[in-house]
């Protein structure tokens, strides 16, 4: 095949004379139109001067042209990059300096501020914004909505995910077209996707969860998408009953149950998703006793998509992540042995979806991908009689927060430099609506007096949002082992109920 993913995925919506997006306004763009899009884009790309192999980074609103930008930079046989809109221009920095991209597409409310970190990498900045106008409209208008795609193999990377570490510093994860494109057919099989599906879409579209599972298995099968751009519950509700499937993370569930109306609005809904953080067994009970669907959890990560999934005709059992996925080989191991069955360890996958590595960091490659084939997840897990994994913890120092994660030590870093503070650990704590909220906890250093607002404030414009603890206190020194390790188990358990008992 000429270009694995495109050809798979975006090709066939030429000359497809229905309907491919719903947008919250009622409009409809049908498959034909979109193409187009896609091709002037990818046109324009090319007439920049783009390459095949060259990055393409995007930090821009979730929008149609949006998704277009990810088919056009495929189509051109680059490797797109995209980056969660809540990021910084500290961090933007270091992901633009790491990954060099050719071109930088940005809203154009940021470029000023942008441009410097844009030229310091010799990327060419161009704008887009959340209507689709901007720079890159601009020129992709001048463009011929004629495409052929650049020829690429299977292995040839299609994107580049970031994902932070437990270091503090964020790892460019590589994803092949046989790596997106195996996934996306394993799971649209396993899941039933059909041309009559319609996905209602709420989630980003710059993580694994929005843009490939979701967008990937949607266009692939010949799917319909109602496209927002974001979560509302409101909107969701008003919407589901022109839907058949919702793929969310737990936070949406939770919310949805919370609205009236909801057993009505998903009446005709086939198939309820859910995933990037665990889901309680409760809301599962909740939401099967709410509507009559049992939600079909699976269980993923950017290295590797996605991993398991729960049975689409079997048992969706609660509290699990279901089974390891047709061609995903799965196994819990401790201390270099598998683990007896109900035993806990950490698991590990291999498969077509395991991921070609870490940009330009071989060593941190090597520390989680072995020359077998197999990736160390950093997840803890047990395996039941029937092989259904059920995820009961971490190994690496990790917060989910609505879905997004947060690693403490990247947080810890800037606290650290906060007037006054001594040291820091951040925790995760349970929390109602996000699963898990940030919670710092700040030792002041001897002889100063430590304010945990005005120290939250110091990092404020230098850490995306959903990265910033959501409270912090004050402790003389923080609990250590007899190793000196920070004992954030004990931090977890003073302040557990922190959250409940505020919000
Ligand atoms: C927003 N905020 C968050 C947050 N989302 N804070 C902590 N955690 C989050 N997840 C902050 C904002 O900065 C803002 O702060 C305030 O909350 C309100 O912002 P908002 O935009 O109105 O929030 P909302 O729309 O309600 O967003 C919540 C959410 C969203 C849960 C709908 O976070 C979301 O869509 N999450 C999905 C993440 C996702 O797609 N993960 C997949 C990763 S892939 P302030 O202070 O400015 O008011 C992966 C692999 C796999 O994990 O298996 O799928
Ligand atoms: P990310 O690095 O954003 O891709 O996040 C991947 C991590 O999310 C995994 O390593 C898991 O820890 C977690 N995760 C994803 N899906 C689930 C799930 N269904 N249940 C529990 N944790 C999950």
């Amino acid at each position: 095949m000429p270009n694995p993913l495109f050809d798979a995925i975006f090709a066939p919506l030429h000359g497809r004379d229905t309907p491919v997006l719903h947008l919250q306004d009622g409009r409809q763009i049908n498959g034909s139109a979109f193409h187009a899009q896609i091709a002037r884009f990818g046109n324009a790309l090319r007439a920049l001067g783009v390459q095949a192999g060259d990055r393409v980074a995007v930090q821009v609103a979730k929008s149609p042209e949006a998704l277009a930008v990810y088919a056009a930079a495929v189509g051109i046989g680059a490797i797109f990059l995209p980056l969660n809109t809540a990021y910084t221009a500290t961090e933007l920095d270091y992901f633009i300096g790491n990954a060099t991209p050719a071109v930088f597409i940005c809203d154009p409310a940021r470029a000023e501020a942008l441009t410097p970190i844009a030229s310091a990498h010799g990327a060419c900045l161009l704008t887009l914004d959340a209507a689709g106008q901007g720079g890159l409209a601009e020129l992709g208008s001048d463009h011929s909505a004629t495409f052929t795609p650049t020829t690429r193999a299977a292995s040839d990377l299609a994107a580049i995910l970031y994902t932070s570490g437990t270091t503090g510093q964020s790892k460019g994860a590589m994803l092949s077209h046989t790596n997106l494109l195996s996934n996306a057919a394993t799971l649209a099989e396993l899941w039933r996707f059909t041309p009559a599906d319609t996905l209602l879409h709420a989630l980003p579209i710059f993580h694994t969860h929005g843009l490939f599972v979701a967008s990937n298995v949607a266009l692939l099968t010949g799917g319909q998408m109602i496209f927002l751009p974001g979560f509302d519950a409101a909107t969701l509700l008003r919407l589901m009953p022109q839907a058949t499937v919702l793929m969310g993370v737990p936070t949406f569930y939770t919310r949805l149950l919370d609205a009236p109306d909801l057993a009505q609005a998903a009446r005709n809904m086939r198939l309820f998703i859910s995933g990037s953080a665990p889901l309680l067994a409760e809301t599962h009970q909740a939401f099967e006793a709410a509507t009559g669907h049992r939600i079909l959890e699976r269980y993923g990560m950017t290295e590797t998509n996605m991993n398991t999934s729960n049975p689409y005709l079997g048992e969706r059992r609660a509290g699990t992540v279901g089974l390891p996925l047709p061609d995903v080989e799965l196994r819990i191991m401790a201390g270099g042995t598998e683990v007896p069955r109900g035993e806990v360890g950490m698991i590990e996958v291999r498969g077509p979806n395991v991921f070609q590595g870490y940009w330009q960091m071989p060593e941190k490659t090597a520390e989680d991908l072995t020359p077998e084939g197999w990736f160390l997840t950093g997840d803890l897990a047990t395996l039941d009689a029937e092989g259904y994994v059920s995820i009961v913890g971490r190994a690496k120092d990790l917060v989910i927060s609505g879905g997004y994660n947060v690693y403490p030590k990247e947080v810890e870093l800037l606290l650290d430099e906060a007037p006054g503070v001594l040291e820091s650990a951040v925790i995760g704590l349970p929390h109602p609506d996000l699963g898990e909220a940030v919670f710092a906890v700040l030792t002041p250093r001897k002889g100063d007096v430590v304010d945990p607002e005005s120290v939250l404030a110091s990092i404020r414009d230098r850490l995306a949002r959903f990265k910033q603890p959501k409270a912090a206190v004050v402790m003389a020194e923080l609990p250590r082992n007899a190793m000196g390790k920070v004992q954030k188990a004990l931090l977890r358990a003073q302040y557990k109920d922190w959250f409940a008992a505020t919000s």
